[in-house]
């Protein structure tokens, strides 16, 4: 239905394309345009609110040059692309990532002082937009503006949630209570672009039916059942250092009956408006749950609507080429970010087989020649499976055609492993429990070239465990490893202003925030004295901006030179806050055995914890009361002359982050060794110049190897020695760590919070006991007390501090999304960039 302009008109339109101007001048006069005919404001009626509005919509004026010169060219030159089709997307905030990306911060900071208003008190107002829970999310934004940074023809599907991940409360018990995200409140968000032309509609429910085709061909037919319509908002994703800009296709559900009259004429008004918010519900909000996995309809259903809208869509952008179906996975690349969107496999081998009329086998070539599929944990309460009954009622073609693509693959299994049952049952799509069970992630390995893990140790683990059944037929080859990466845009450039220009200042280019590799050139200047003097300065500057924070939100005075030890993430039992706590208990009670002579001897602490537990994760919720709990203990004691403080930072997002990962001496990525797929954080404030207190797990292994292992300190059992100490406890009992078990007695005697709380943590203390201390926290107490010996000791050796934490950030070159998405481009889409003026 759209307009084909003659080429007249189109010379017109063309015409009056007027580039925006980056002068101070030219930005004031956007800004008070916006201001004045955008928001319909003028300057008697102003706040902060409708200046970062105004502002913002300035500055997207000139990112959507760069995103419709981009899509320009990509339509032009028609390359492969790229789909990243992923359930979360953590973006955070756009404002100031836009303003470096577009590099005209300085000149909008002045235009904006120039308008009475700082540009930092701007850049607050703005909402994260926190579409999703953690480390997973996070990736899929970072690997977006590798993307675009690198022009990529890489586009990102993700569905728009009215309620992101909710905002995190600890209320004067020190639990966690959660607040709903609106985060689309009554502002508006300039940051996205309604297309109310790109619509397509998504089916639920109904039966399978047969049919004859034109050719005569006999094809099932999914029909009847319920529709709902998918509209897209694109969120423009700028990249760095070019005029390419990236995009993230979101996608929103709407009721496709208007109004039901017939209800209302019976006076039936609620049900009539409840049916179409029903509809709506679909996108309303985000699952809570990180690493793992709860089963509930609601969230099929959003995972169909999703895959089902972005396949529509890619299709219809792949039949406007007017190319054959079977030049489909030479144009198309498509990235399952988890099983989260794996329906896509089944769905495009419906797409393929009952609507366009091929046949199964030669739609099958080309399904999995298209889908990618990575895998982001081995925990097995996180690994997707869906009940067959409930499959069968939500999506009755599609249970039938995974119930084929199982049979097919199991036959062909079959012909190299003969006569084992047990086999065919452990490689077996279906689990064959009560109710059967779809595994989703052995649909996604049969229905993908290649399957990659996030870090060279999960990588590993996939194929020695997860997947190994699978290794016998396929071979090793479709089982790759992509270690992850993080953008050094936002997590240095952005985030780290301070030695973001020591380092520009010190390598005489800005050349590293597109190639961080240029980071090892700081190597030389390791021992360099007055490097080091202001190296060291900029640590306190991030520390003194923290410690602010902290000052001002929770009305805690910590000294910016004690030494910040912070461990920020999900809280999970597998990340292990609780035995930091445990630890910072045992610090405490060693405090108050010192004499004051001793304690000279002492390194001042700040343990600084943050991060969400998932709102019915009971266990986690309790670690939360007991680190809160601890901390008003330890900050009320004046009898421990400040060599301790506690700090939990509540509600702890990409903007929080921002401030913390900057403010490190030490932070903690302490999991039972192969539970941590890789980690992501870790890599962050390594980049900024922090060192590492961590496990031999996931990425911090890769760490290790490029930044030296006498630059990290490290500890733990070791990953191939976990299974067995599980399987002994189980049947011996824990052997209690003795300082462990001192800590566990002050618990118990009421010395946090007194008796009534004390009994509340039993259930907590019994996961350290009964059936065995699963995530051995007994097992590495000894080591990780051990470990933090030796973080004291050296803090005080300030020249030796500043040497390892350059040669943090100098080996951090390898951990750039930029590389990441490189691996991903060569090894899995092979995809090119496409060609766009550079800056
Ligand atoms: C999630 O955040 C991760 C894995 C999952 O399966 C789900 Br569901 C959510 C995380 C891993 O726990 C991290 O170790 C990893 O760094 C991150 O995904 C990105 O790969």
């Amino acid at each position: 239905h759209h307009v084909q302009l003659q080429s007249e008109a189109l010379k017109e339109w063309k015409q009056h394309i007027e580039p925006k101007k980056n002068d101070i001048e030219s930005i004031k006069k956007d800004i008070v345009s916006h201001t004045l005919e955008t928001l319909c404001r003028n300057p008697y009626n102003l706040d902060k609110m409708a200046v970062y509005q105004a502002t913002a919509h300035a500055v997207r004026d000139r990112l959507l040059e760069d995103w419709n010169l981009t899509q320009e060219a990509i339509h032009q030159q028609n390359p492969k692309r790229c789909y990243y089709l992923s359930m979360e997307f953590l973006i955070g905030r756009a404002l100031d990532n836009a303003l470096h990306c577009l590099e005209v911060k300085d000149a909008y900071k002045q235009s904006v002082k120039d308008l009475g208003f700082s540009l930092e008190d701007l850049l607050e107002q703005e909402r994260d937009a926190a579409l999703g829970n953690g480390g997973l999310g996070r990736l899929a934004a970072c690997y977006m503006d590798a993307a675009a940074t690198l022009d990529y023809p890489t586009w990102g599907y993700g569905l728009r949630y009215q309620y992101g991940i909710f905002k995190q409360i600890i209320n004067n018990e020190g639990y966690q209570t959660e607040v709903p995200d609106y985060w689309l409140n009554a502002d508006g968000n300039p940051w996205e672009f309604p297309r109310s032309d790109i619509k397509y509609e998504v089916q639920f429910y109904g039966y399978v039916a047969t049919k004859v085709n034109e050719k005569g061909e006999s094809r099932m037919s999914w029909e009847g059942g319920d529709k709902v319509q998918a509209m897209a908002y694109d969120v423009p994703i700028p990249g760095y250092d070019t005029k390419g800009c990236g995009n993230i296709r979101l996608w929103s559900a709407k009721s496709l009956k208007t109004f039901d009259f017939a209800s209302f004429n019976d006076g039936d008004y609620d049900r009539s408006v409840a049916d179409q918010k029903n509809a709506e519900n679909l996108t309303s909000v985000l699952y809570p749950n990180d690493n793992h996995n709860v089963g509930k309809e609601l969230r099929l259903k959003q995972e169909y609507f999703f895959v089902s809208a972005s396949l529509q869509d890619i299709i219809y952008r792949f039949k406007h080429t007017n190319a054959a179906w079977k030049e489909f996975p030479d144009k198309v690349a498509v990235q399952l970010n988890d099983t989260h969107p794996t329906l896509a496999i089944p769905e495009l081998q419906r797409i393929l087989v009952d609507i366009e009329g091929l046949e199964w086998d030669d739609a099958w070539d080309i399904v999995t020649r298209v889908f990618a599929f990575t895998n982001h944990t081995v925990l097995p309460e996180a690994l997707e499976c869906w009940s067959v009954p409930m499959m069968e009622k939500i999506l009755p073609r599609h249970m039938q055609i995974v119930y084929d693509i199982n049979l097919f693959f199991l036959q062909k299994f079959e012909k190299v492993f003969q006569n084992d049952r047990g086999l065919l049952n452990r490689v077996s799509i279906i689990e064959e429990s009560n109710p059967q069970q779809v595994r989703m992630a052995y649909l996604a390995v049969v229905g993908s070239h290649t399957v990659n893990g996030v870090a060279a140790l999960h990588s590993e683990l996939i194929k020695t465990e997860l997947f190994s059944e699978f290794i016998k037929y396929y071979g090793p080859e479709k089982f790759i490893n992509i270690t992850n990466g993080i953008t050094p845009r936002r997590w240095l450039y952005q985030a780290n202003p301070a030695l973001r220009e020591l380092i520009t200042e010190t390598l005489g280019s800005k050349k590293w925030v597109t190639h961080l590799d240029e980071l090892k050139n700081l190597k030389k200047y390791a021992e360099d004295k007055s490097f080091q003097k202001k190296w060291i300065d900029v640590k306190l500057q991030n520390k003194t901006r923290l410690a602010d924070w902290i000052k001002t939100h929770l009305d805690i005075s910590v000294d910016p030179h004690a030494l910040f030890d912070i461990q920020v993430k999900r809280i999970h039992e597998y990340k292990r806050q609780f035995m930091n706590i445990l630890s910072v208990i045992y610090r405490y009670k060693n405090i108050q055995l010192l004499s004051a002579e001793e304690r000279k001897e002492l390194t001042p602490r700040v343990v600084i914890f943050g991060g969400k537990s998932a709102p019915g994760y009971y266990i986690a919720k309790m670690v939360i009361k007991l680190i809160t709990t601890v901390a008003q203990v330890v900050n009320n004691d004046d009898s421990i002359d400040n060599l301790l403080k506690v700090v939990y930072i509540p509600d702890y997002n990409v903007s929080l982050a921002e401030i913390i990962v900057p403010a490190s001496d030490i932070s903690q990525h302490i999991s039972t060794a192969g539970t941590e797929a890789s980690g992501t954080s870790n890599m962050k404030f390594v980049l900024n110049g922090g060192l590492i207190l961590g496990t031999v797990d996931g990425a911090n292994i890769e760490i290790r190897d490029e930044i030296g292992e006498e630059n990290i300190f490290m500890f733990g059992t070791l990953s191939d020695k976990v299974a067995d100490i599980r399987h002994h406890q189980k049947y011996h009992g824990v052997p209690m760590d003795p300082n462990l078990q001192v800590v566990l007695h002050a618990i118990q005697a009421g010395e946090f919070g007194g008796f009534e709380t004390a009994s509340v943590f039993g259930p907590l203390i019994n996961t350290l006991t009964y059936g065995g201390d699963y995530y051995l926290i007994s097992a590495d107490f000894e080591q990780y007390l051990d470990a933090h010996d030796k973080v004291d000791a050296l803090f005080k050796d300030k020249t030796t501090w500043a040497k390892k934490s350059i040669l943090c950030t100098a080996g951090m070159g390898f951990f750039s999304a930029d590389r990441a998405t490189r691996e991903y481009a060569d090894k899995i889409w092979n995809l090119k960039p496409f060609t766009i003026e550079k800056k």
